[in-house]
């Protein structure tokens, strides 16, 4: 049976919630309201909320829900401001997007990967070396979750070492909900200039890195510039900050979770199969990014979604969908199969999923070999987590061993 729109609208103010709790609300639209309407803290309006897992993938892939009708628009959303730029990937529909996405590939073939490996296991033996020079206690954070995946990011790119922590600035602001509209637009502006420079350095003189196959599609007009500038923001974005947290909050999880941390060690053939429950089992974020827009009349999940309005999947609620996975709130490293969307799903999924697998499978694989009486050095509660943020994670990480 088909319903009309007479739907309550859930005010939605998602709470600074600690650890990997999940948003009760998430929890109890997924079970009582898998289609339901929400309003966020910025935008006007409403929008629906789609939280089972077949309605999210449908939603995701159906080309009557598009991203590029989006820009421009004010809709209910969770940052003050948006964070692609004008051009980028994420507001792009098919055919543009798959212009776009087949430019990025070049940097994510097999050959570059393999590259990758080599850099990742250096860049994490010398971040290894320097915790061990150190001694605990120390920020983990501060170590190794954040400088290993940006130095990760910066490789592929190409951005030099010196401008490491340029980006990472360039990159929190842009990405955080809470620093206000003004500084997010203006840290997107000299993210915007730096690539800008880059790319022309590029084409003065090539190289086989990311900034260097965009600088070509740009000289061989299968990009423009701004849609250039705003792939290597998104996915210096992405690729930097996204990972830092999720990263984190699989060392936290494995630190609370001693029986699992202690069958992975005793298992590592176990290791890509715990890293994509992890995957799966972490809530990435506080409650949803971009919208799509309904560009007719469609009916899902037996709701009729009138042509024109916002609507939001949620990857998180999907992962928890019982229908797909039983004991969806159980950490499992035994899951198999893992059809998880943690990496989303349809033309947007992650480009960077392999490398980013890639990036967990090391931090998780490495840490514990190296310091195998790892342990927070602070009691759990004690713990502080990052408030008004997009993607969620520990402020600092306090372990000792
Ligand atoms: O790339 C996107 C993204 C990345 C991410 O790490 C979390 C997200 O919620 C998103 C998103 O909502 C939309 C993206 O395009
Ligand atoms: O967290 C968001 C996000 C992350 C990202 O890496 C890319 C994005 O386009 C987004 C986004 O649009 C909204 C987010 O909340």
């Amino acid at each position: 049976m088909t319903t009309t729109t007479a739907a309550p609208v859930h005010f939605w103010n998602p709470p600074d919630l600690p650890g990997l709790d999940f948003d009760p609300l998430l929890h109890r639209l997924l079970h009582e309201d898998p289609v339901a309407r929400v309003r966020l803290p910025h935008g006007d309006g409403h929008a629906w909320l789609v939280t089972r897992y077949e309605e999210v993938r449908f939603v995701s892939v159906d080309p009557r829900f598009s991203r590029q009708a989006v820009y421009g628009r004010s809709v209910t959303r969770l940052a003050p401001h948006f964070i692609p730029m004008d051009g980028a990937v994420g507001f792009a529909d098919p055919p543009d997007h798959t212009r776009m996405r087949r430019v990025v590939a070049k940097a994510f073939t097999a050959r570059s990967m393999h590259r990758l490996r080599e850099h990742a296991q250096q860049v994490m033996d010398r971040l290894l070396d320097a915790m061990a020079e150190h001694g605990g206690p120390l920020d983990l954070m501060a170590h190794l979750n954040r400088p290993f995946p940006l130095a990760m990011m910066c490789e592929l790119m190409g951005v030099p070492p010196a401008d490491h922590a340029l980006i990472a600035h360039w990159s929190d602001t842009v990405i955080s909900a809470s620093a206000g509209r003004e500084a997010s637009e203006r840290a997107k502006e000299e993210f915007a200039e730096y690539f800008t420079e880059l790319l022309g350095c590029r084409r003065l003189e090539p190289r086989d890195d990311l900034a260097g196959v965009l600088a070509e599609a740009v000289q061989e007009g299968t990009l423009e510039l701004h849609e250039a500038v705003g792939l290597a923001v998104l996915v210096q974005i992405g690729g930097g900050h996204a990972v830092r947290n999720n990263s984190a909050n699989m060392v936290f999880a494995l630190l609370t979770h001693p029986g699992h941390l202690a069958r992975l060690r005793g298992q590592p053939a176990l290791l890509p199969q715990a890293v994509d429950e992890l995957l799966r089992y972490i809530p990435h974020r506080n409650a949803v990014g971009l919208s799509r827009i309904a560009l007719e009349d469609v009916e899902v999940g037996g709701v009729l979604i009138p042509a024109g309005d916002p609507v939001y999947v949620s990857y998180l609620t999907a992962n928890r969908d019982p229908s797909v996975f039983a004991d969806p709130e159980l950490l499992d490293f035994d899951r198999c199969p893992n059809p998880h969307v943690a990496f989303g799903h349809g033309p947007h999924y992650c480009p960077g999923a392999a490398l980013a697998r890639l990036e967990s499978e090391l931090i998780v694989g490495s840490l514990w070999d190296r310091f195998p009486g790892l342990r927070l050095a602070v009691p759990e509660d004690q713990l502080v987590w990052q408030r008004g943020a997009l993607i969620r994670g520990p402020e600092t990480l306090p372990v000792t061993w």
